[in-house]
């Protein structure tokens, strides 16, 4: 790892700042959500909104030298016709000049799930306009903050909130519709490309890439039944994001299989075009686990997430597509996450050779709950995860892979969507219940050590 290595952690804006109905800022997807089925919100969160100035400095203080969070789409535009919130873009150009005055690189997310109702009532990602509306969002953006920022990502993790929002039904705005989620997906990576479009047009200094929720897949065996589940599985998890922003193209096995049973008359040749001629400079890959899969044996498709943190209680069965299934060898976390690195390393070697593009591991932590009622939270478990990971990442890049940054999720206990606040993330503990007191844990401590020693401070070992 060079000097240039960015070494970071992250937050998202409705999962951190709070503040959510401050200085004019509109009401969000999530906002409408959370209030009308009285779930716990992110209406004051971690309060970042106030308190960002301390945060970057303890980032600073941490040894990190690049901070990614994202913009709030319903702080800087007022309406549907696209006026622009000064109060909004005020606020933004303080967080980036806190970054500046700290030496912390700004790595910017423009989308990160927080949709203004406003859009939402029109059909949110289901509207074509939508994508327009989002590129109009990417101009603005890059207009005010253009000078400030070298690192822009479109959007954050298209898969998740597209499925859990169209086809699980766990997040806003809750349906279970295949042909949704379809026309969703769609007009989300039309969106991105839209955006990629603006930022080469206007000549902004900089890169711009998307982030994806990266699971590579396994098979539980070799059998070409197994690769067939793989296949589906990959196109699923990865692929139609991947593969549309870094080659421009949707997997056309799947767009065949889709096109067997629904209607894909929404995809529109002109529109194809510029996501074929609009591809990323770089891709961002969050790293939680991979997908475990065998062939797709009998039932209903289930698709069932934890969010109570009670082990056990997730499953995903496609129908006719594959199952996935969970290692009985590997250590899960209490909502169900698989623990294992070897993963990372590998799924980085595999979009390496795919796309060749430069890559940023843009999310990777533990969710556990914690008491940070206490001097200082000892949590050897997140530092050797960690470690775990970084070794992954040493691993793939002794490979060849030219990976140039790390984030930790997250720079500070926040807002765990469905999960609430009681799932924990943060290199820097919050308590939500006393002031919003800050403190760093041990592994905050700890990276700063390995951020100082570029790595060597990891401990290496081979994943066969
Ligand atoms: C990613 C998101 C983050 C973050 C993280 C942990 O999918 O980009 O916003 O929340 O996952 O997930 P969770 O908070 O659901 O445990």
């Amino acid at each position: 790892m060079d000097e240039k290595f960015l070494w970071g952690s992250a937050t998202a804006s409705y999962q951190c700042e709070g503040a959510w109905n401050v200085d004019v800022k509109a009401e969000s997807m999530w906002d409408r959500y959370l209030h009308e089925n009285d779930l716990e919100n992110g209406d004051v969160a971690s309060d970042h909104y106030h308190r960002f100035e301390e945060d970057i400095r303890m980032m600073k203080e941490g040894g990190q030298n690049s901070y990614r969070f994202s913009l709030s789409w319903p702080r800087i535009i007022k309406n549907k016709e696209g006026d622009i919130n000064e109060k909004g873009i005020k606020f933004y150009h303080r967080l980036l000049d806190a970054c500046h005055k700290y030496d912390i690189e700004p790595f910017v997310t423009i989308y990160h799930w927080d949709l203004p109702q406003y859009w939402e009532d029109e059909g949110g990602w289901v509207n074509p306009q939508v994508a327009y509306a989002f590129e109009h969002l990417a101009k603005v953006c890059f207009e005010h903050f253009g000078e400030k920022v070298q690192n822009w990502t479109t959007f954050n993790e298209p898969k998740w909130f597209i499925v859990n929002g169209y086809f699980i039904g766990n997040y806003p705005p809750g349906l279970q519709d295949v042909q949704k989620t379809m026309i969703g997906a769609y007009n989300v990576m039309l969106a991105s490309a839209l955006g990629v479009r603006a930022f080469r047009a206007g000549n902004y200094q900089g890169q711009i890439g998307i982030v994806h929720s990266y699971t590579p897949v396994n098979g539980i065996d070799d059998t070409i039944e197994t690769k067939i589940a793989m296949r589906y599985a990959d196109n699923y998890c990865n692929n139609w994001i991947l593969d549309t922003a870094a080659l421009g193209e949707f997997p056309i096995d799947l767009v065949a299989k889709l096109a067997q049973d629904y209607d894909i008359s929404f995809m529109k040749t002109e529109e194809l075009k510029i996501m074929k001629e609009n591809t990323v400079d770089f891709i961002g890959l969050n790293y939680y686990a991979r997908t475990l899969v065998k062939p797709y044996t009998e039932g209903e498709t289930q698709l069932v997430f934890n969010h109570s943190g009670k082990k056990g209680e997730s499953k995903v069965v496609i129908k006719d597509w594959f199952e996935q299934v969970k290692d009985p060898n590997s250590e899960f976390t209490e909502w169900d996450t698989e623990i294992y690195p070897k993963g990372l390393q590998d799924g980085l070697i595999e979009a390496w050779i795919r796309y060749q593009l430069p890559i940023y591991v843009t999310e990777n932590g533990v969710g556990v709950r914690e008491d940070v009622t206490v001097a200082q939270v000892n949590d050897d478990y997140r530092i050797s995860f960690m470690n775990d990971h970084i070794n992954a990442i040493m691993n793939a890049m002794d490979y060849g892979v030219d990976v140039r940054g790390y984030y930790a999720w997250a720079s500070f206990d926040l807002y765990s969507w469905k999960n609430g606040v009681e799932k924990r993330y943060g290199l820097v503990a919050v308590d939500f219940k006393k002031d919003q007191i800050r403190k760093p844990k041990a592994s905050y401590h700890w990276y700063k050590e390995i951020i100082e020693s570029q790595g060597k401070k990891i401990q290496r070992r081979a994943l066969d």
